[in-house]
């Protein structure tokens, strides 16, 4: 159904009053973007002759979804966070820039300042009997010289598909950890191979999921920040190889070069040398860092995040 009742010019002349347009204060940016979300909501309201319980519902609904603090999940979920990566990609293939690792997107999970180690670390509290997992990668330049002391932030899900912190079960930064690459520009950890996440059930992003007739679930992922100065910032995740969602996500993270193949391990000697318990599965990852132009280059995003608030 499409009405549009409402004369354009009648639209325009009352958005230059709401918006604060009519007069030299505020701010003009904010002026200017606010009337355009505002001016395409009262032509969605008009074109589809959406009624005040429909409106009212809507109110309400982003009023749930800051009481649930979903706001960042569902703007994954409308793949508006990867919208900012092709455009982010899109604005160095314009500048003509060689690209490393790809990006993909942070998602709303990090918990900054967690355990920080050199070369290794052990990820997991022991808790998960999940399947024992070696996570291993080099982080080099373009040229593909390694880069000892990069920060590895890497952070990911227990076998439930849930992470700490926002799993108040799971013990403080399980499956959290900081590791600084070793003289040879390698990291190492000892984890568990993680599930995919799916979002929460009765939230208002599956909510709005279902309504779109479409599913809220992530292929098995690990995240990372990987940074080192004189590189620019890296915000990516890798997707392991053979899960039913790897081309089916319901943020949209997955990308070419992003994919890596678990490997079992049942030689004893590998084993033997990695302290393991028994067999395992391996997942090797190395990671390729751009140049920074500045120094803003090899921060990552400002944005509010648990422990750096
Ligand atoms: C996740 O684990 C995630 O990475 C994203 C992007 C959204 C929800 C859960
Ligand atoms: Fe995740």
């Amino acid at each position: 159904m499409s009405t549009n009742i409402i004369n354009k010019e009648t639209l325009e002349t009352f958005l230059t009053l709401t918006c604060g347009e009519s007069h030299s204060q505020g701010n003009q940016r904010y002026q200017q973007i606010i009337r355009k979300i505002v001016s395409d909501l009262c032509q969605t309201i008009d074109q589809f002759d959406i009624s005040d319980e429909e409106f009212w519902q809507a109110v309400n609904y982003i009023n749930q979804l800051g009481e649930r603090k979903e706001t960042a999940l569902l703007a994954a979920g409308i793949g508006l966070e990867h919208f900012l990566d092709l455009r982010a990609d899109k604005k160095e293939q314009l500048a003509g820039e060689t690209i490393g690792t790809p990006r993909t997107i942070e998602g709303p999970l990090y918990v900054a300042n967690a355990p920080l180690s050199e070369g290794f670390a052990r990820m997991d509290d022991g808790v998960d009997k999940g399947e024992v997992m070696w996570l291993s990668g080099v982080v080099a330049d373009l040229d593909g010289n390694p880069i000892p002391g990069a920060t590895v932030d890497v952070w990911h899900a227990n076998t439930l598909g849930n992470y700490s912190f926002f799993d108040a079960s799971q013990t403080e930064f399980n499956l959290r950890r900081r590791i600084l690459t070793d003289s040879k520009g390698a990291y190492h950890a000892r984890s568990i191979i993680p599930s995919g996440y799916g979002c929460p059930p009765d939230g208002p992003t599956q909510q709005l999921l279902d309504l779109l007739g479409r599913h809220g679930n992530r292929p098995a992922h690990i995240h990372f920040f990987i940074s080192a100065p004189g590189y620019k910032h890296l915000t990516t995740q890798i997707n392991l190889n053979g899960d039913k969602y790897l081309w089916d996500d319901f943020a949209f993270a997955t990308r070419d070069g992003l994919i890596a193949d678990p490997i079992k391990i049942t030689d004893d000697a590998i084993i033997a040398q990695r302290q393991l318990p028994g067999e395992h599965t391996e997942v090797t990852f190395n990671f390729r860092l751009q140049k920074a132009h500045d120094h803003e280059e090899e921060a990552k995003i400002k944005r509010l995040r648990v422990g750096e608030m």
